[in-house]
């Protein structure tokens, strides 16, 4: 397909798209910079801002700066007590670099805005240096809210001993787990939980879920098997790695991830690596800095459009843009990858070619499950270069009507932007390779049959495009063109994935 014109992306370093699990199916977008942005179940955008907290939020504008607004999560009882809560870098007194997280409230007037006077200070932690800042906020099925830290920045964990990542008295290099409708001794904004797992260890701070992180990026929960059940509550992380390797992790309570003692399955620090007492929790995933530099973590998918996916850990690459899948082996108790392929000689598609947004920031899941992802051409905050892609399996869809769901109505207060499509969905270049084939049977390139072409034509569920917001449109409008992505070279001996396409890109321009 042909390039689509940058300034029709518009989002500027999305690095998060969160649901507010109120029913309205709304799905909230933050960018780097300190903007979040509303966008309604049918796809189009609201013009103003849910929340604007560039004022507050430290985000410099130089290539892959990692600080800014890195995660938002809306409170599990959000619809009744309006608070959802923000994690982002910012200057406190004599230019100390910190991360806060802080609660806020939506408004009682529009609940398409946050109330800015409602931001409350939970937690800030000082950042010795500007990267490694973390950044995931979510709640997990306890109602807790998980808070997951870098280990501070620079190079191998310098501070201190042993680095921040194996010292529990520091909340950096953490996942942290606090119960924030209680309040703690002296002021404090949060309640530990009794039930921490380092509550009675002396010189451990008593908010320390897991330890040994070095900076995970995007966290999730799986919601679980739709009729069993099973896998529910699981929490998946992608954790960066420093030189050599990537990894995912499963998150369970008191675990050491390892970080500086190994990177991935390998020592990193030799003594400590070493040590007999590290009694580490390995990856359930690693994969070298061939295949990529920089881990995206992503979601099990567990929508209903695209039953094929069920169970699937779908996740990606930063630096290099592969799009991957790791499919639990239960027998053999071990999880197997598959590229995602989305364009290319080797595609079950050949006919496909395009590409996303090489950056791959962050994963989302919307309030019926289906899933997401966030990339830019160009990691800068301010570059409104950035797009949100569905995931569709043009393979198999649900049969129709099966998915439909009612979102609770939501008063909007000013006009909506809609949404057009930046480009043809997957499924409409599908549709019309079929129909050429079946015209001209010789020229079929798709290793699907007609017959298992979708025949849903646009019923992929559409997100807002880059439009027209009067003041700030550079560009020309929706731009027609394959938006397919595309994942580097697969390794050997390796089957593509079947099915997962990103269909749609959205953005808007710079307000
Ligand atoms: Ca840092
Ligand atoms: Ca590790």
């Amino acid at each position: 397909g042909r390039a689509q014109d940058p300034a029709a992306s518009g989002l500027r370093n999305p690095v998060c798209m969160v649901h507010a699990g109120d029913g309205s199916h709304r799905r909230f977008v933050a960018e780097q910079v300190g903007a979040v942005w509303v966008y309604l179940p049918d796809g189009s955008r609201l013009p103003r801002p849910f929340l604007d907290l560039r004022d507050a939020v430290l985000s410099p504008a130089r290539i892959r700066d990692e600080r800014g607004l890195l995660g938002l999560a809306f409170h599990p009882r959000f619809r009744r007590n309006r608070k959802f809560y923000v994690y982002y870098s910012c200057l406190g007194g004599k230019k100390v670099e910190k991360i806060r997280i802080s609660e806020m409230k939506a408004s009682r007037a529009d609940p398409n805005r946050a109330d800015p006077k409602s931001e409350r200070v939970i937690l800030e932690i000082e950042e010795p240096a500007s990267n490694h800042n973390g950044g995931q906020l979510l709640f997990g099925l306890d109602g807790y809210m998980y808070i997951f830290t870098g280990d501070g920045g620079q190079a191998g964990d310098p501070f201190g001993k042993f680095g921040n990542a194996q010292n529990k008295s520091s909340l950096l290099g953490k996942v942290l787990r606090i119960d924030v409708d209680g309040a703690g001794e002296g002021g404090q904004r949060y309640r530990v939980p009794s039930d921490n797992p380092f509550v009675s260890e002396p010189g451990a701070h008593p908010a320390v879920y897991a330890y040994g992180v070095r900076n995970m990026w995007r966290c999730s929960v799986d919601r679980g098997d739709p009729v069993t059940r099973r896998g529910r509550g699981r929490m998946f992380c992608g954790d960066v790695g420093q030189d050599k390797f990537e990894e995912i992790d499963l998150i369970v309570k008191g675990g050491n991830y390892g970080w500086r003692a190994k990177e991935g399955f390998e020592c990193y620090d030799q003594e400590l690596c070493r040590n007999a007492s590290l009694d580490d929790v390995l990856p359930i995933y690693s994969y070298s800095h061939a295949v990529g530099k920089s881990v995206t973590g992503g979601y099990v998918y567990r929508g209903c459009e695209s039953p094929n996916l069920n169970g699937l850990y779908i996740f990606g690459d930063f630096m290099s843009g592969r799009l991957m899948a790791l499919r639990e082996d239960r027998k053999a108790k071990t999880w197997r990858k598959r590229d995602i392929c989305v364009g290319g000689a080797a595609c079950a598609f050949p006919g496909l070619t395009g590409t996303h947004g090489k950056f791959i920031t962050s994963f989302a899941e919307d309030e019926a499950g289906e899933l997401y992802f966030l990339a830019t051409s160009f990691p800068s905050a301010y570059a409104p270069l950035g797009s949100i892609y569905k995931v569709v399996d043009p393979a198999r869809r649900a049969p129709p009507g099966k998915c439909r769901y009612k979102p609770v109505p939501v008063r909007t207060k000013s006009r909506r932007i809609r949404f057009r499509p930046v480009a043809e969905t997957v499924l409409d270049l599908l549709t019309e390779q079929s129909e050429k084939a079946a015209r001209k049977p010789s020229s079929a390139t798709a290793a699907s049959s007609p017959a298992q072409a979708p025949s849903q034509k646009g019923s992929a569920k559409k997100l807002a495009s880059p439009t027209s917001s009067k003041k700030t449109l550079r560009g020309p409008g929706p731009t027609r063109g394959a938006r397919v992505g595309s994942p580097g070279p697969r390794g050997e001996g390796e089957e593509p994935e079947r099915a997962q396409w990103p269909d749609e890109a959205a953005g808007r321009s710079v307000p």
